[in-house]
């Protein structure tokens, strides 16, 4: 039987006069709402949690974005436990391990051509602060210098280091942390809904919104960019797909003016787009590629920068002896999610998994649009297994009623997320079609319990 808090932990937290959930300063976490109505899982399996009561949760966003091949699988746990006893920690400067250089192969064989180079990093967040950096010192090492500043784009979200806020677009997570990293600036976001509200699939109108970065070629200079970094979906600020021609307008750009193109792939790597990244879905190939999340299945925190050959090999150039990029983790390519990883890209290929989101997209698709009309709803946003419910704001309560909308369908034994008044949907990539159905049908009565 799973308890929610130990009692003597409880006890002792009575004598001390806080309590038993005191001491955890929860992350992107409405704290003290929290806390009087606590949401804590004990359990999970394929598409399922279960609650610290036993109650099973229908899991309609993959944990975070990142389990994408359903929770606990066994291959993926059992990797995890043999070597945690065989080799716990190796030391990641000047040293290695076997697995993590299986694990760079194995997933430089999934990217797109010439994408063959795998930086390890422990979290999406370090590693965009890892792409940048490569970026700005990849064009040092050719020697122009003067290629500094790092351009963002509305909305976007690029995980909560300095870097990544200062390249993000999205305002409360940037708002409250002073000055940011100076030289950067940001294209407009693509969002229109006066002319692509519920587009299925990729929207018709914005492939110009892409041209946004000539103006800022215009007013900086190429000479000073280093590079552009964008999600090809946006996902955290709700579910935004890169309009028609979009991306490779910012490719065709980006060449034209030798700016190097980062696609963040934490998100729509591994599968969630249909192929095993977003790179291949939309046809477009960056030069570096930040992932997290699905590398592992969500089971051990990595993250991994993928860049090409030739980015790579300007770092080579020095003595030998000496270290070419001044840059890691103590913990980059960790045994433990090394093992997780080479599992978890078993578990993908032998269900075939990286593909299947491209598989059950038009029956999603469907499922999802199937709540045009339903009250509040004023967009729906799709592709492959991943959509976002946008709806009217509650007047004066902006976020409140997804918010509740969220709350209602836990009670009930479905978790989504939620950012401002939108709904996103991320289930994992084994998810049957039933699973959707329910998804959708639970998700259609909580929103009308919200009007
Ligand atoms: N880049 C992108 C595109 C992301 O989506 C990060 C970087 C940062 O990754 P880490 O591992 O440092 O969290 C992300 C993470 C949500 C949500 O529901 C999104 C993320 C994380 C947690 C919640 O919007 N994206
Ligand atoms: N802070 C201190 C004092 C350290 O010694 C280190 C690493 O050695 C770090 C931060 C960085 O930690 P990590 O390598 O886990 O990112």
């Amino acid at each position: 039987m799973n308890k929610a808090i130990d009692p003597a932990l409880m006890q002792a937290a009575e004598a001390t006069g806080s309590t038993a959930m005191d001491a955890y300063w929860m992350p992107f976490t409405a704290n003290r709402q929290f806390k009087k109505a606590p949401r804590l899982l004990a359990r999970s399996e394929g598409m399922y949690y279960w609650d610290e009561h036993g109650r099973q949760i229908l899991d309609a966003v993959s944990g975070l974005w990142c389990v994408n091949a359903g929770h606990a699988r066994p291959r993926i746990v059992k990797a995890i436990q043999e070597q945690a006893a065989e080799l716990d920690f190796a030391p990641s400067f000047q040293m290695g391990h076997p697995k993590a250089f299986e694990l760079a192969d194995r997933v430089a064989k999934l990217a797109p051509q010439g994408m063959n180079k795998v930086f390890f990093t422990n979290s999406g967040s370090e590693s965009v602060e890892t792409a940048l950096k490569m970026a700005i010192a990849y064009h040092r090492a050719r020697g122009e210098g003067s290629r500094t500043r790092l351009i963002g784009r509305e909305r976007g979200y690029h995980g909560v280091n300095f870097g990544g806020i200062s390249v993000g677009g999205i305002v409360s997570n940037r708002k409250m942390f002073g000055t940011l990293l100076n030289g950067v600036d940001h294209i407009r976001h693509t969002h229109d809904p006066a002319r692509n509200a519920f587009s299925v699939g990729q929207p018709e109108h914005g492939v110009e919104f892409a041209d946004d970065l000539e103006r800022l070629v215009g007013l900086h200079d190429a000479s000073t960019i280093a590079a552009v970094i964008v999600e090809p979906v946006a996902g955290s600020t709700g579910v935004l797909i890169p309009p028609k021609g979009y991306l490779q307008r910012l490719r065709d750009i980006c060449d034209k003016h030798g700016i190097l193109l980062i696609f963040d792939e934490v998100i729509t790597g591994f599968g969630r787009t249909g192929n095993p990244f977003g790179a291949q879905t939309f046809g477009v190939t960056p030069d570096l590629m930040t992932l997290a999340k699905g590398i592992t299945n969500g089971c051990v925190p990595m993250g991994a920068v993928l860049a090409k050959q030739k980015i790579h090999d300007v770092f080579m150039s020095g003595p030998e002896h000496l270290i070419e990029f001044f840059h890691g983790y103590t913990y980059s390519a960790h045994p433990l999610a090394c093992a997780a990883g080479i599992a978890t890209l078993d578990t993908y290929a032998e269900e075939g998994l990286l593909t299947r989101a491209g598989e059950l997209e038009g029956y999603f698709a469907q499922a999802v649009h199937s709540l045009k009309g339903e009250p509040n709803v004023i967009d729906i946003r799709n592709i492959g297994l991943v959509a976002g419910i946008e709806l009217a704001p509650i007047a004066g309560s902006p976020t409140k009623r997804a918010f509740d909308i969220f709350l209602d369908l836990y009670e009930k034994g479905i978790l989504v997320r939620t950012t401002g008044d939108i709904v996103a949907l991320s289930p994992s990539l084994i998810v049957e079609r039933a699973q959707i159905d329910q998804i959708v049908d639970m998700l259609r009565g909580a929103i009308r319990r919200a009007a």
